[in-house]
Parts: C-alpha cells; sequence; structure tokens
C-alpha cells in the first residue's frame, strides 16, 4: 500500500476529525494553497459569513482572521467559531479604537457611520452600517442622501467609494499595509510586460495604482472577472494568496500579482496542523459579549438586505 505524504496524512486526520466534530472549514481567498484546498468553501468574508449562517454544521473553522471569525461568531450565536490561531490579527482593524470612533462621532453629531468589515465587533457595535470591499459601494448608497457619512477604517476604500458614489464621506486615516505595499511603479512595469492581461486592482489600494487598473473589484469580484474574461492573462493587485484560486479556477491562464511581497503576515499563521490542532481540541473559540454582538449584528443586517437586494 503506498504510505501518506506527511501532508496526506495531516488532511485525512483534519477530514476524519470534520466529520466527528460536525464541523465545516471555512476560508478566505487570502489563505494558503493547503489551506484553500483542505476547506469545505473559499471566498470573500462576506461569502463566507453568509456560508457560516447556512451550513447546517456545529462548528466553524474559520482561516482566516480575528475579524472575519467574529463576524462569523455575531451572525451564529449558536454554533461554536474556531480561529486555528488566535493571533490572525488585522493591522487595519487595529487602526481605530472605539474612543477615537466615539471622538469622530461627537465632532460630526448625526452622522451615519459606515464601517469596512475589517474592523473589531466592538468597532461594528458602535456602528450603522457595515460594509466589505464587495458591497461598500451599494451600502453608502443607501444611506438616506441627508445624512452626512463618517466611513472607517480603510481611507483608500472609502476615498473609492466617495468617488464612485459622489458622496462627500468623513473619512479616517487607516489602512492595510499590505496593499500600501503595492507601487504604481511595479503596476506599470509589469502592465508593460503583460499588455494584454486584465489588470484588476483592489480598493484597499491608493488611488493611483487603482487608476492603473482596468477595473476594482473585490477579491471574489475578481476571481469571477477572470473566469469571465477571454483575455488569456491577467495581473491582480492584491494579497498573493489569491493567486492559488485564481490559478486552480483558471489552469490554461497565466495569472501574475503586481507585488510578490504582499502578503498579509497575520493570513499566513494559520497552518493545516493549526486547523488538526483546532477541531482536535475545539480551539480558539471566538465569541463576542453579547450586548456588543446584538448591536453588531445590527450593522451586519443593515449590510446583508442592501447586498441581497
Ligand atoms: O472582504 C474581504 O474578504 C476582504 C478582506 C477583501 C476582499 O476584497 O474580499
Ligand atoms: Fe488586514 Fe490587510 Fe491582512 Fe487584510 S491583508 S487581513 S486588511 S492586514
Amino acid at each position: 500500500m503506498p504510505t501518506l505524504s506527511a501532508t496526506e496524512e495531516l488532511v485525512s486526520r483534519i477530514q476524519r476529525l470534520k466529520a466527528e466534530r460536525q464541523a465545516v472549514i471555512l476560508a478566505h481567498n487570502y489563505q494558503i494553497g493547503e489551506i484553500q484546498d483542505v476547506a469545505d468553501f473559499v471566498g470573500d468574508s462576506l461569502e463566507l459569513s453568509r456560508m457560516a449562517v447556512e451550513m447546517p454544521a456545529k462548528v466553524i473553522v474559520f482561516c482566516g482572521v480575528h475579524f472575519m471569525a467574529e463576524t462569523a461568531a455575531i451572525l451564529n450565536p449558536d454554533k461554536t467559531v474556531l480561529l486555528p490561531d488566535p493571533d490572525a490579527g488585522c493591522s487595519m482593524a487595529d487602526m481605530i479604537t472605539v474612543e477615537q470612533l466615539r471622538a469622530l462621532k461627537a465632532q460630526h453629531p448625526g452622522a451615519a457611520v459606515v464601517c469596512y468589515v475589517n474592523s473589531t465587533a466592538a468597532i461594528k457595535a458602535e456602528s450603522d452600517y457595515c460594509c466589505t470591499s464587495a458591497n461598500a459601494v451599494r451600502v453608502v448608497e443607501s444611506v438616506p442622501p441627508e445624512r452626512d457619512i463618517i466611513f472607517i477604517p480603510d481611507q483608500f476604500l472609502g476615498d473609492y467609494v466617495a468617488k464612485q458614489t459622489g458622496r462627500k464621506l468623513i473619512l479616517y486615516n487607516g489602512y492595510c499595509p499590505v496593499h500600501y505595499r503595492i507601487m504604481a511603479s511595479d503596476l506599470v512595469a509589469i502592465k508593460a510586460a503583460h499588455p494584454a492581461a486584465d489588470v484588476l486592482v483592489h480598493p484597499e489600494c491608493p488611488e493611483e495604482v487603482r487608476d492603473l487598473g482596468d477595473r476594482v473589484l473585490s477579491t471574489s469580484g475578481m476571481c469571477r472577472a477572470i473566469k469571465a474574461s477571454a483575455a488569456p492573462e491577467a495581473i491582480v493587485a492584491t494579497e498573493v494568496g489569491i493567486l492559488h484560486r485564481i490559478q486552480k479556477e483558471n489552469p490554461e491562464k497565466r495569472v501574475y500579482a503586481s507585488c510578490q511581497w504582499c502578503d498579509c503576515s497575520h493570513m499566513r499563521v494559520n497552518t493545516l496542523e493549526k486547523i488538526l490542532w483546532s477541531l482536535e481540541d475545539l480551539q480558539h473559540v471566538v465569541s463576542v459579549p453579547e450586548p456588543i454582538r446584538v448591536r453588531a449584528k445590527q450593522a451586519l443586517d443593515r449590510m446583508l438586505a442592501v447586498s441581497a437586494s
């Protein structure tokens, strides 16, 4: 009988335990390839949140970062949500505290607060609407026109949405350090080397980088666009973990990252071993105190109502 490689052995133990625990494994588009391959679903945070609600599983192993697992926990109080590594944070989410948000609200009384999903549960609880990069434009358009809007924490996504909607947004100075590494000059060079490629840029990139793209899209928007395009090549300006999914779905295409060192250290802390340990020990449980969960859920529900229509 052929012997299994160490990875195959790990995968088979994960699959066995997953069935025993009635668990589902959800992986974000930015996770490493072997985690995407072991997952039941791979997607962006909005799709994974929806999947977490729809799946009949008792346990959700959320392979992503803390705010994503928290979002799943907010929407699924009766399920156990596990994060394989409790230190998988998000630099952008950590850039704003509740005190800073309250100070901003005090400066702009009456303004609606739209928070990007890349934020803590406590920040969502202080916000009126949540949004992801896939629905930020629609969420902002749904805010009554007479209301001012505070948009937190991502200044670049906020700037993009302001330009798309024509709404004047009160921006905060947060940003994603990973997307900030993508230089316009790198994108110019790679475009020159592959002139036939579709160029897809994430809205967390600064404007001079966004302006070089054919389209500005969320991660799952990029996956859909590449599948639908006749172009034989694509350049993606976002976190490099997404290349695995795109290449797997489009084996005949050549896909390039605009920046090789655009990898998120938080996303990288999850490993197959940690997924196995997480299922063995039912660790690390992500839960949100009920008073915060209920308020944060209102902001998420407003977002889900807009993006369902
Ligand atoms: O919403 C998400 O999953 C993130 C963080 C990015 C994207 O564009 O999908
Ligand atoms: Fe946060 Fe940026 Fe990493 Fe996404 S890529 S989890 S926004 S630090």
